[in-house]
């Protein structure tokens, strides 16, 4: 990544953990803010937020109304990594380069935290909101938010991807879980910030478009570093997909096809941004940092 991009992915980097700290101060009863705070704070590379930040800014000029959405979404994402660890669902003991929730506090506290984060995070938006904003924009934005946490997005991705664990599926089975588990979130991300932004029905259509090739590049590069990165590169355990006889772009496709698959994706996201003037280092920085996956 250049010097200059990084610099910027940097300074957006500061401010998300900044704000995520300010908007999760400790409160009675001090071990499910603890728990809350451990997940949220552990790192990460705040993709999602930077996302919906930078659309904004790209599109507004701004993004100080993008704030309290961009750590929303983050506590959302946050959310979903907890339970996902759970061992109930995928078992890990390591995310984000730490123990899971459950195994640093107990898996009742785990539950417990991934459900305040997902009801905290709409208090968030909100609460803290700028008064600027106006509540149509806020109104939108929860429904997107609500829609995407819910048995219609995220939920219908996960309860798929664990129907179909062990089993031979289709591209289309495979394609509607990397949409709903993943996508949904990277689209959420894309949306609220051009909401939040103002932008009109096509720029609004264009970003849609970018969030799907970006979101459907950035599962498919997690299901390749899952076979090829070690738990030190990951921060979580490699190898899971196989072991738990998941079906991933890599096991459908092959590596050398999936790793095509994410060029292609990322040089079509890159064009729809050119096609509709939308210029901005970090979108393209997050495309780039997709495709090689050095972030
Ligand atoms: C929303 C109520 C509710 C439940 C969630 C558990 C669950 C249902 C969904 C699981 C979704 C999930 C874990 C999808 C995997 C997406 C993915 C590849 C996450 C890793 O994202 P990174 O690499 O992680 O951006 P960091 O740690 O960098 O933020």
């Amino acid at each position: 990544m250049e010097q200059n991009t990084k610099k910027q992915f940097d300074e957006y980097i500061n401010l998300i953990e900044q704000k995520l700290d300010e908007f999760l101060p400790v409160q009675y009863p001090q071990e499910i803010w603890e728990s809350m705070r451990y997940s949220v704070l552990a790192g990460g590379k705040r993709l999602r937020p930077m996302l919906c930040l930078e659309t904004c800014k790209v599109i507004s000029g701004s993004f100080a109304q993008a704030i309290p959405t961009a750590c929303a979404i983050e506590m959302l994402h946050t959310q979903s990594l907890i339970h996902d660890d759970l061992p109930c669902m995928d078992n890990d003991d390591y995310r984000r380069g730490k123990l899971t929730n459950h195994k640093k506090f107990s898996e009742s506290t785990a539950v417990l935290a991934g459900d305040a984060l997902l009801s905290f995070a709409p208090q968030i938006i909100i609460q803290k909101t700028p008064k600027t904003v106006s509540n149509d924009k806020i109104l939108k934005v929860l429904e997107e938010f609500l829609i995407s946490a819910g048995a219609e997005k995220l939920i219908a991705g996960q309860v798929v991807d664990i129907a179909s664990e062990g089993k031979q599926i289709d591209k289309q089975t495979l394609t509607f879980i990397h949409e709903n588990k993943t996508g949904a979130l990277f689209k959420l991300s894309l949306r609220a910030g051009a909401i939040l932004g103002g932008a009109d029905e096509k720029t609004l259509q264009a970003v849609t478009l970018f969030a799907q090739k970006l979101g459907l590049a950035f599962q498919i590069m997690d299901d390749i570093l899952d076979v090829t990165s070690t738990l030190e590169e990951l921060g979580k355990t490699p190898g899971k997909d196989a072991l738990e006889e998941k079906a991933t772009y890599v096991s459908l496709y092959g590596l050398e096809e999936a790793k095509k698959q994410v060029a292609s994706l990322c040089a079509c996201a890159c064009d729809i941004l050119k096609e509709n003037n939308i210029k901005s280092t970090i979108l393209t920085g997050v495309v780039k940092s997709i495709a090689e996956r050095v972030c």
